[in-house]
């Protein structure tokens, strides 16, 4: 009863409102070219979907920079690189003593050239359809970071299986996260962000592994950033595996970007 009372409370927080009424749909189309732009690609054995995940990133933003970060040890770095002497502008590198996502990320970024940055996930349950409009806010100078969010209306989920306990965790975070940050932010933990170089230099988060999703919206608030979401359409993972491997795990992984977005908002 004081659990669902708490609950309530949290997701009924008064918050900052964003700009939610912006046509995402007009802005994806406005520029043609994206050599301003590196895209982040962290993976981890995901050797079944990194070409057509690189391909189709290459497709949807024509000119940007493609940073491939490959943790694990399979034969994705090989792939990448077989991709990357046919597309000059995609990077593939291992990323040296992986510690996790959050590591290739922050690596990734030390080595982007472009003014604006995208991560990607590899494993193509996000769609690469959805990355000029996840840019466009900060292409456009009214968003310093863009969080793409799986539970704004706007974009079907047509080859997404729910699964009750992550969607229900997922947005349960994103209250925790909105509470603590003041500001109502509905999806923490999507694979699909932007943000401008000023920006994540400021952020500078620390987690490693998957928390630091969270850890850059609570501290991008924090720095007074302007964070702006944006609705992305979702699959179910259909190769490959999940670094979250069991609801064990997934509601330990909970609670730990929970502890560590507390720490975040605090420190
Ligand atoms: N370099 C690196 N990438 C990772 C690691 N863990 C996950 N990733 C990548 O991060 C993205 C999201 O991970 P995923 O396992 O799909 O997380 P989920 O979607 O939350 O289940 C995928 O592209 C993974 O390959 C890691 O330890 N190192
Ligand atoms: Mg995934």
């Amino acid at each position: 009863m004081y659990l669902l009372t708490g609950i309530n409370q949290l997701l009924s927080v008064r918050f900052r409102t964003s700009e939610a009424s912006r046509d995402f749909g007009s802005m994806a189309g406005m520029s043609a070219t994206y050599e301003d732009t590196s895209v982040i690609i962290a993976c981890f054995n995901e050797e079944q979907t990194i070409e057509k995940c690189i391909r189709a990133v290459a497709e949807n933003v024509p000119g940007a920079e493609i940073l491939v970060a490959v943790g694990g040890v399979d034969r994705t770095l090989m792939i990448a690189e077989e991709v990357s002497k046919e597309l000059s502008n995609v990077v593939a590198f291992r990323n040296v003593n992986d510690r996790g996502k959050g590591h290739a990320i922050k690596v990734s970024v030390a080595r982007a050239k472009g003014r604006f940055m995208a991560q990607f996930d590899a494993d193509l349950q996000f769609f690469a359809e959805d990355l000029p409009a996840l840019l466009a806010p900060v292409r456009e100078g009214w968003a310093d970071v863009v969080a793409g969010s799986r539970f704004l209306d706007g974009r079907k989920h047509e080859a997404y299986k729910a699964i009750y306990y992550r969607d229900a965790g997922n947005k349960l975070l994103g209250a925790f996260v909105s509470a603590l940050a003041g500001q109502r932010l509905t999806d923490v933990t999507a694979g699909m962000k932007a943000w401008t170089r000023e920006a994540i230099e400021q952020i500078a988060f620390r987690d490693d592994r998957y928390s630091y999703e969270a850890e850059l919206l609570v501290r991008a608030v924090r720095e007074k950033l302007r964070i702006q979401e944006v609705p992305v359409a979702y699959a179910s993972r259909a190769h490959g595996n999940s670094m979250h491997r069991n609801n064990l795990h997934l509601a330990r992984a909970g609670f730990v970007i929970l502890c560590k977005s507390f720490a975040a908002r605090f420190d």
